[in-house]
């Protein structure tokens, strides 16, 4: 008997609250050090040329959220957040590094446009992210980059990303072959296909229902022996959705009973 159980292991989404403020001095992006000053000078003259309004003089991250993958690209995470610009300035553009611990973060500037206004908010940002340790803690510097009167650039607010890199694996069921979420001798006939007659197995993990890390026609007799003659259940992840906990050389492209 298979059951099938949803696993909740597989959030590929992580919700993460508003984060953390970070004043302008505080920003570890060396580059735009030598914008503070000429930020406190802005600071203390209030230039006309900028817009009034911000409450805090701070900038800050929301509705952070890290998914798996990327619609857009190969990268291995897709992190989307809100920034909110509560500086007196008008901010043009976001710089970001290309890589942090390793981790490697594209774009590294974006452009925006329209402007994010004293005040207000610009929504859904994405940058993706490669590489990385599945559960280790990351944190990403962002600069708000604004104009002065004479057109230079210059850092007005700092701001950190911080959360979380999800485990992304495929979760699958060993021995459910076909991926139709039942367990019957279509495993076995799905596996014999595979081997045999240029049958396909999307998810080879799920055809190694022996878990010795290679698809062959011991598979076929493990799930004929489980269903028919008493034998042994194929071990983990069965009959629940989860991880592979050994590793191998096999790949699982999708598991949808799992998703
Ligand atoms: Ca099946
Ligand atoms: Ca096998």
């Amino acid at each position: 008997m298979c059951e099938l159980h949803r696993s909740d292991f597989r959030s590929m989404q992580l919700a993460i609250p508003l984060l953390m403020e970070i004043a302008p001095e505080q920003s570890s992006m060396k580059p735009f050090t030598s914008s503070i000053t000429i930020f406190l000078l802005f600071g203390l003259l209030v230039s006309p040329g900028y817009s009034q309004g911000g409450s805090d003089d701070s900038c800050s991250i929301g509705n952070l959220a890290v998914e798996c993958g990327s619609e857009v690209n190969n990268a291995d995470y897709t992190v989307t957040f809100d920034v909110i610009n509560n500086t007196n300035f008008v901010v043009h553009k976001l710089l970001i590094p290309g890589d942090v611990g390793g981790l490697g973060i594209s774009p590294n500037i974006i452009d925006l446009t329209p402007p994010i206004l004293s005040g207000d908010i610009v929504l859904g940002i994405e940058i993706y992210l490669t590489g990385g340790v599945p559960g280790a803690g990351v944190c990403i510097p962002l600069g708000l980059i604004s104009k002065d009167d004479d057109g230079e650039e210059f850092e007005c607010c700092g701001a950190e990303i911080c959360f979380e890199l999800p485990f992304c694996e495929v979760l699958f069921i060993r021995g459910d072959s076909n991926r139709d979420g039942g367990c019957d001798i279509g495993d076995a006939i799905n596996v014999l296909s595979f081997l045999f007659v240029g049958g396909f197995c999307s998810c080879m993990d799920a055809c190694d229902c022996n878990d010795d890390g290679q698809v062959n026609i011991a598979d076929a007799i493990c799930k004929l022996g489980f269903l028919f003659s008493g034998g042994p259940p194929p071990p983990s992840p069965h009959p629940e959705c989860g991880p592979d906990p050994t590793p191998d050389n096999l790949d699982c492209l999708s598991f949808p009973p799992c998703q």
